[in-house]
């Protein structure tokens, strides 16, 4: 059967066929798995990957990206495929974009419409999906001129749909003030989100973060034994899931698990998405989730360190955490983090242990006297913190107790619920001091 033939058939059944663009600019070394991560990216966003053209430049051409020679070779060999749809592994000017249509006589997606377009078919949450049009209308509103006629001559597909579809046709002024309503929107189910995050500050927040598809949702799961969405696919989970531990004790742990990185995370999304990740800015610690059979694990690390940066978690204390190690070539295992299976559940009690340790070291100890027995403010105290002791006295209560922010924050809180029945003896240990053995007053 002639390969045209072909094409339409599989382009009949519902599959949107591409012809990838990689380019290798200057003096870049090309990333080994950037091929097989552009194509998973295609077939996430339901398409397919049927051919592939690459080049190396010192710099993009200005009008088309690639040159005069490479354009006509791409568009021979999208023709070949019969393929009528071309992506790019970059980002692409507007101008450029018209050109290389014109051209090509195809429709051609950047790197940033592509992983948008994912985003807006996966988003699942009403606010993920105000995120991804807030960064789609963004991305577009640059490109509205011409828009109607690209959209017109080129159907639907891949990067012209999702919640901001229809918002691609209107004219800017109208683009506008939807941008600012969706950011309203998004201000207001940030305001709630800050509200009920003050409620539960007193716990110990450990964020899972990581490149997508290391398996973050599946150890939430392991973890909490919670049914947070996990699939084999990139960016299964848009939103963010928080989990309280409950292991019986006092001073909670919660886990967070949210959206995945990628290589090149575009700024629109970053910033889109800025009071989703707000659980890895605010954690007490995060846990870096790689995935250890990964031929590419440590180019997707570097990506996830920048993009911690980038998100303003650069200063979060960090554990590298190392997934899916049931599958990992066992002589090659990474060295510097601990080793887990979210799937059959090896390391994971290791891994709560150093959990415990590190939230033990940053607590924070001092003496309470409750003049008399009081059952709210003893419930508080045992909810959200550590209790070194307990002693009932004719003169009340005698408690010493850990807590993770402070001794200020656990004062300002208890004073809340009834500071008429409480005198608080402000001597203050580190866990460090205790560990050494000689409890020294340090405030
Ligand atoms: N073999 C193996 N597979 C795992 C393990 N952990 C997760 N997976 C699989 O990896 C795939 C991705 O898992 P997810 O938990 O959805 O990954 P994620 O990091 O949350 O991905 P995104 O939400 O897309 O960023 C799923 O098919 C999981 O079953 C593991 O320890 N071993
Ligand atoms: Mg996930």
């Amino acid at each position: 059967m002639p390969v045209r033939a072909c094409a339409q058939e599989r382009e009949a059944a519902g599959e949107e066929l591409f012809l990838a663009v990689s380019v290798t600019l200057g003096n870049e070394t090309p990333s080994p798995g950037a091929p097989e991560e552009l194509a998973s990216l295609v077939h996430t966003a339901g398409g397919r990957v049927v051919g592939f053209v690459t080049q190396n430049r010192p710099v993009p051409d200005h009008a088309t990206f690639v040159g005069k020679g490479k354009l006509e070779e791409i568009k021979a060999a999208a023709q070949a495929g019969g393929v009528s749809s071309i992506v790019f592994d970059h980002n692409l000017a507007p101008a450029q974009v018209s050109r290389l249509e014109e051209a090509t006589e195809c429709k051609v997606l950047d790197r940033t419409e592509l992983i948008m377009s994912i985003f807006a078919g996966q988003a699942r949450t009403a606010e993920a999906k105000l995120q991804v049009e807030l960064a789609q209308l963004k991305y577009a509103l640059p490109r509205l001129s011409g828009m109607w006629h690209h959209f017109s001559r080129l159907g639907g597909g891949i990067g012209t749909r999702g919640p901001g579809e229809t918002q691609l046709e209107v004219d800017r002024r109208k683009a506008r003030a939807r941008i600012r309503l969706l950011e309203k929107e998004l201000e207001k189910i940030a305001g709630r989100r800050d509200r009920l995050a003050g409620r539960r500050s007193e716990a110990f927040s450990v964020a899972l973060a990581g490149y997508t598809n290391t398996g973050k949702s599946t150890l939430l799961n392991r973890i909490c034994g919670s049914g947070a969405y996990s699939a084999d696919r990139l960016f299964a989970t848009l939103d963010s899931t928080t989990r309280r531990l409950d292991r019986g004790g006092a001073g909670s742990v919660v886990f967070s698990d949210t959206v995945g990185f990628i290589e090149r995370l575009p700024e629109g999304l970053v910033a889109s998405f800025y009071s989703t990740l707000a659980v890895v800015r605010d954690a007490d610690l995060v846990l870096v989730v790689g995935d250890a059979s990964h031929p590419c694990r440590d180019v997707q690390n570097e990506a996830v360190k920048s993009t911690l940066e980038r998100i303003g978690a650069g200063s979060v204390p960090r554990l590298m955490v190392w997934n899916k190690i049931d599958i990992a070539d066992p002589g090659s295992l990474p060295s510097g983090g601990l080793l887990v299976s979210a799937l059959t559940g090896r390391g994971v009690d290791e891994l709560l242990s150093a959990v415990e340790e590190e939230r033990r070291s940053r607590l924070e100890w001092f003496t309470l006297r409750l003049l008399v027995r009081d059952g709210r403010l003893e419930n508080w105290i045992h909810e959200n913190c550590v209790i070194g002791s307990f002693e009932s006295t004719p003169e009340g209560v005698k408690i010493t107790a850990g807590a993770l922010h402070g001794f200020d924050s656990v004062v300002g809180r208890l004073s809340g619920i009834d500071g008429s029945l409480l005198t608080i003896e402000r001597t203050v240990w580190s866990q460090r001091s205790l560990d050494r053995g000689r409890p020294g007053r340090d405030g």
